[in-house]
């Protein structure tokens, strides 16, 4: 084995935001762009003697990144290394083995939702024994090693294939290929009625499921039309391409717009349902019905109790702070604790190891439970066709019933993408700098109740996130929150997050970009979203 040591300098920028480092590919490209993080995430963790879970989201440079890390923790002293076949695994799946293999934490090479290929983005994240990503303490000792380091350690033999399954020795190390997809299909049958949800589709229930290019086909593939019985077709999109076949691979009414558009057709399906790239978000949709992923977070934790894996009832429902109220609501009628995090799933960790949380959501299309330490978005797909194999009822009426009985949070957001960094940035310091004065104030017909700057301590660990986003709270039961990105890689995105309660069924069948009108208003006397970004309308809205 032949060990080399190579002299780099440090590169500045390599801070990981709310999901692992992401960067353009090119950027990531560079010679020892992807050396210097990876060296210095072992700096940090010290592998030698471990074992690591490795994979990505197959986008384009996934293999030849697999291969450099491979060659590194051979040369940092990793005993072994369980990878994904062809060097994939979707997040979740990725989790999941962490956890199943009880190995010393993972790497997952993904830049989640953003677009991938050449001109894409890529990005990596280091995941913890427990399976979740790392929390802000390592990513952050990780930054500040990459702003020293001086030297990376890599093997100069190159990586054995991992197109076939079993074991191979780099140097001293054994790299053992999985099948990607068993571990994360054993765990899904554990937690659902499989015979249930076969015999729905055996019983005419039709469904879309879009895994736009992105990793959960073959996923998808094997589990919906495989081990339940879906008729071939039911996946659209299934195979995987490294550049996501030129689409954006976030599963929202704006990206998935072909789905979106037979879901509201004469001819949709009973039931729709997308994924984003890495395969942690999911979007649900019912035949003319769309389901907001703060409602859906909130109508499963109503129904979880349906599914086998949750047959007990929850401990605990966790949402972050810009996802609506709305499971807060169902958590207030089962008894159990409800719990606000900051944006990004690493927040939601301690709170699911200490038996304090068994759903949690983000308004992103991201949800997920205590079976492993990220969000899952086939695991969102399969526990709505096991509540809707025991309900028997449209999606719609589902929704109709849930709002009844709860109340209805019209909730939306509106992205303004890549938009001018300093400009997003004055926005924030501004509102931030203006917070003192809003009590009270009248905008848009509605009142200021109260507003902060977001920071939140970690009931279990005590840690403290400060500047999680500005919230405007509206005497007449509505919200506007207000947050920069931490996933982007041009400019900035400013993320407005709206929402506002109503209580009566008379008023639960509005459109609700009409019924925010006020807030959405509210929100640009505010902050001046218009005039400062020089948008007039928002790029997404979800
Ligand atoms: C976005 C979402 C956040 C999510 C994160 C990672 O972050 O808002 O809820 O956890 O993406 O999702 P930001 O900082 O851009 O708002 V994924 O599927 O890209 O890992
Ligand atoms: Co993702």
């Amino acid at each position: 084995m032949s060990k080399t040591t190579i002299a780099t300098k440090p590169i500045d920028g390599q801070k990981p935001g709310t999901s692992g480092l992401r960067q353009q590919t090119a950027v990531f490209m560079q010679p020892g762009y992807l050396e210097n993080f990876v060296q210095s995430l072992f700096d940090v963790i010290d592998p030698a003697g471990k074992t690591l879970t490795l994979g990505g989201d197959g986008r384009y440079f996934n293999t030849e990144a697999i291969g450099t890390i491979l060659r590194m923790a051979a040369a940092n002293g990793v005993a072994r290394v369980v990878v994904g076949q062809g060097g994939i695994l979707s997040t979740p799946a990725a989790s999941a083995v962490i956890r199943t293999r009880k190995t010393d934490g993972g790497i997952i090479l993904s830049a989640s939702h953003n677009p991938g290929g050449k001109d894409g983005d890529f990005g990596i994240k280091y995941n913890i024994p427990a399976g979740g990503p790392a929390p802000e303490a390592i990513t952050s000792a990780i930054h500040e090693r990459t702003t020293t380091i001086s030297e990376y350690h890599i093997l100069e033999e190159a990586a054995p294939d991992i197109a076939a399954l079993g074991e191979a020795t780099l140097g001293d190390m054994v790299v053992e290929v999985i099948d990607p997809v068993e571990i994360y299909a054993e765990l899904m049958q554990s937690l659902f009625d499989f015979g249930a949800i076969r015999e729905l589709f055996a019983s005419g229930f039709t469904m879309r499921f879009d895994a736009m290019h992105a990793v959960t086909g073959p996923y998808a593939t094997k589990i919906i039309e495989g081990l339940l019985g879906a008729p071939e077709g039911t996946v659209m999109n299934a195979v995987p391409l490294p550049d996501f076949g030129g689409g954006h691979p976030d599963p929202n009414p704006t990206y998935a717009r072909p789905l979106m558009d037979l879901m509201m057709s004469d001819d949709a399906p009973d039931f729709g349902a997308a994924s984003d790239g890495d395969g942690d978000r999911n979007m649900i949709v019912g035949r003319g019905a769309y389901v907001t992923p703060s409602d859906s977070l909130a109508v499963l934790a109503a129904n979880a109790h349906l599914a086998p894996g949750y047959a007990d009832g929850l401990a605990g429902v966790a949402r972050s702070m810009p996802t609506s109220r709305a499971a807060d609501r169902v958590a207030l009628k089962l008894g159990i604790g409800a719990h606000e995090t900051p944006t990004g799933w690493k927040f939601f960790g301690t709170l699911l190891d200490a038996g304090l949380a068994t759903l949690c959501g983000e308004e992103s299309a991201g949800t997920g439970s205590n079976h492993v330490r990220e969000k899952d978005g086939l695991w969102a797909v399969l526990l709505w066709l096991n509540i809707l194999a025991v309900r028997k009822q449209p999606v719609a009426e589902i929704l109709k019933e849930h709002w009844a009985e709860f109340g209805r949070d019209y909730y939306s957001r509106h992205d303004y993408e890549g938009v001018d960094k300093p400009a997003a940035e004055a926005l924030m310091a501004d509102l931030r700098a203006g917070l003192a004065g809003l009590t009270g104030r009248k905008v848009a017909g509605l009142t200021v109740r109260e507003a902060d700057d977001f920071a939140y301590t970690d009931p279990v660990d005590g840690s403290q996130a400060k500047s999680q986003g500005i919230r405007v709270f509206f005497e007449e039961d509505a919200r506007a929150v207000f947050r920069l990105s931490g996933t982007g890689t041009v400019g900035a995105t400013l993320r407005l997050y709206v929402e506002q309660f109503e209580a009566d069924p008379a008023q639960h069948h509005r459109d609700p970009q009409e019924a925010l009108a006020a807030v959405i208003s509210a929100a640009d006397e505010l902050a001046g979203i218009a005039a400062r970004t020089g948008r007039p309308a928002p790029d997404v809205i979800t």
